[in-house]
């Protein structure tokens, strides 16, 4: 016999049953089996909702109300139990796959490194930079005029054989050195002058162990009241004991037109004496080009090949090497 109180019961039972059993699922599987085990087409929602046919008319709007109740509730037991679960799914996820990005690379990592001529050109400029100059720049492509004419050798000096230039259309060239870059430098900016230009220059030279038709100069200019020799030569020892440490320099008399004295800088390697770089006191007729007054101002000026100095630092003994793009070579860097 069927009853309203017995059906109540049931539905009570189901409810509080279906608390416990849901909240303890541990897998979607399991979720699904519950859901079967109350609301599926056999489950028990079923069966109580099966024996309600037997209860009296009035009794079964109430028990409908109530097995619609309970199905709503169980329905949401399994739905929050299943957000539930995902959450939980998401956060082990997580734990497992946490990525340390301090840990190395599982491959060998090919590092990249500056070319000696570029990490060459790094330390020199921070060696002048320290000394309080600063790095000014001008075109590879020169005009006559800031190349040579103005650096006090015109046209039909002998000292344009010095170097052998590389010609353009339309009377440009290829600057021969960084000198250039002291003229632009001056004609915009008035004394005192305290500049670096490292930069590319090119020649038409024979290629040999010591010689390439394009290199890299670093040109230094100082310009102020009351500069002498002693200072360039000063400076030149600092700079040169900052970049190779204790070692041998020399000042060889020599000729640049847009110096007056004019010295070459010989560094001692390998037991014999290379050649780094040209200097000397800048000449008047410079400062005259640039409206600088030569009565007022003195100032001293070096040109040194990058290459020449990697050579020397790096013990490199032909400078072709620089420029083969041998990776065997240049991963000793
Ligand atoms: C000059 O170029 C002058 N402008 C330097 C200078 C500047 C003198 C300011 C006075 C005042 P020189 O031609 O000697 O000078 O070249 C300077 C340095 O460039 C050389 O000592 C050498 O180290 C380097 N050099 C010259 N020709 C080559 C070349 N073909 N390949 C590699 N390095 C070179």
């Amino acid at each position: 016999m069927t009853d309203l109180a017995q059906l109540q019961s049931q539905l009570e039972e189901m409810s509080q049953g279906a608390k416990d059993i849901i909240s303890n699922a541990q897998t979607p599987e399991q979720l699904e089996q519950l859901r079967l085990d109350f609301l599926g087409k056999k489950g028990k929602l079923s069966q109580i909702l099966g024996a309600m046919g037997k209860l009296p008319a009035p009794d079964r709007p109430v028990i409908g109300a109530l097995a619609n109740d309970v199905k709503v509730l169980v329905q949401t037991l399994l739905d929050d139990r299943k957000t539930t679960l995902q959450r939980l799914e998401i956060a082990k996820k997580l734990e497992a796959e946490t990525i340390d990005v301090t840990m190395p690379g599982v491959f060998p990592f090919l590092q990249g490194r500056s070319h000696p001529i570029t990490a060459t050109i790094d330390r020199v400029v921070d060696i002048l930079v320290g000394l309080g100059y600063t790095v000014a720049q001008g075109p590879e492509v020169e005009t006559d005029y800031y190349n040579f004419e103005a650096l006090n050798t015109p046209a039909d000096h002998p000292a344009r054989d010095m170097q052998d230039t590389f010609y353009l259309q339309d009377g440009l060239l290829l600057r021969t050195h960084t000198s250039s870059v002291q003229i632009r430098f001056m004609e915009q900016n008035d004394p005192p002058v305290r500049i670096i230009c490292p930069g590319r220059v090119y020649r038409k030279d024979d290629v040999d162990a010591t010689h390439f038709p394009m290199f890299h100069q670093v040109e230094l200019l100082a310009v102020d009241e009351g500069l002498t020799f002693g200072d360039l030569k000063g400076t030149v020892r600092l700079f040169v004991e900052a970049l190779f440490g204790e070692c041998e320099v020399r000042f060889r008399p020599s000729f640049f037109p847009f110096t007056e004295p004019s010295a070459e800088v010989d560094v001692r390697w390998k037991d014999r004496w290379l050649e780094i770089g040209g200097c000397g006191m800048v000449d008047p007729n410079v400062f005259k080009a640039v409206g600088y007054d030569p009565d007022r101002y003195s100032g001293f000026a070096w040109g040194l090949g990058i290459e020449r100095l990697a050579m020397v630092l790096h013990q490199i003994d032909d400078i072709r090497r620089l420029f083969t793009s041998d990776l065997r070579f240049l991963r000793q860097f």
